[in-house]
């Protein structure tokens, strides 16, 4: 993958979209421009077996419409079985080296870091990005740690500079800049696009902020 499909990072499942349609959710914000997607079933009435089959088909396909790669969230299987381009693991997901062997080269495989020895193991098992927070406060994962502020985001670029970093936790798009200035080649969220009034409104105004804060001064408005 290369970075710039991390500018706008979406994620959702189906319970994370306020009762309406997630599929309907989902292509209004790649409408509104997400430049990639994970599919993060979890909680209370998530899908399981053939409706999670299906969901995720529908989700890939949708994906594959707008050419922004689909990444599953912790569960291998559904990965592969689904043919999703990607597998999106945390630091209770398994061992990242044994899940790059199995997943090979082809697949992107992204690994949650919370400091920069947490990154240094992502990077050696082959990691292709890291998804690095909470930044910010989060309500969209009941068991999140304590919001960290950019500076995790600042020592890891500074330590692994080649390796692109995700913010997450808590990201809108009136607090996206820092994290991207702070080496950040994207944000991702769940509920700043998946609980907003207008999906693609919200997916659009945080492509822009984070096109602005990628490249200061060399976009129009
Ligand atoms: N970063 C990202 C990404 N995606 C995620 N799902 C996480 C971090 C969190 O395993 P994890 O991963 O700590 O928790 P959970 O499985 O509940 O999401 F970079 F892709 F934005
Ligand atoms: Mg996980």
């Amino acid at each position: 993958m290369n970075r710039e499909q991390l500018a706008v990072y979406f994620i959702m499942g189906s319970g994370n979209t306020a009762g309406r349609d997630p599929l309907a959710v989902l292509g209004s914000a790649l409408r509104g421009g997400v430049t990639c997607f994970q599919l993060r079933e979890k909680g209370p009435g998530a899908l399981k077996g053939e409706p999670l089959a299906d969901f995720a088909a529908g989700c890939r396909d949708l994906c594959r419409q707008y050419g922004v790669p689909f990444i599953v969230n912790d569960d291998l299987e559904l990965a592969v079985a689904t043919g999703a381009d990607g597998l999106h693991i945390g630091q209770e997901d398994g061992n990242a080296a044994e899940i790059r062997r199995r997943i090979g080269n082809r697949m992107i495989l992204g690994v949650s870091a919370h400091d920069v020895n947490e990154a240094a193991a992502a990077r050696s098992a082959g990691a292709d990005y890291l998804g690095m927070g909470p930044v910010y406060g989060t309500r969209s994962k009941p068991d999140a740690r304590a919001a960290s502020g950019t500076e995790l985001i600042t020592s890891a670029k500074s330590a692994y500079p080649d390796l692109p970093i995700v913010g997450i936790g808590g990201i809108r798009e009136d607090n996206a800049a820092p994290v991207i200035e702070a080496g950040a080649s994207g944000v991702s969220v769940i509920s700043a696009i998946a609980h907003a009034g207008d999906p693609e409104r919200a997916a659009r105004e945080l492509r822009q902020a984070v096109r602005e804060a990628l490249e200061p001064g060399k976009v129009s408005k």
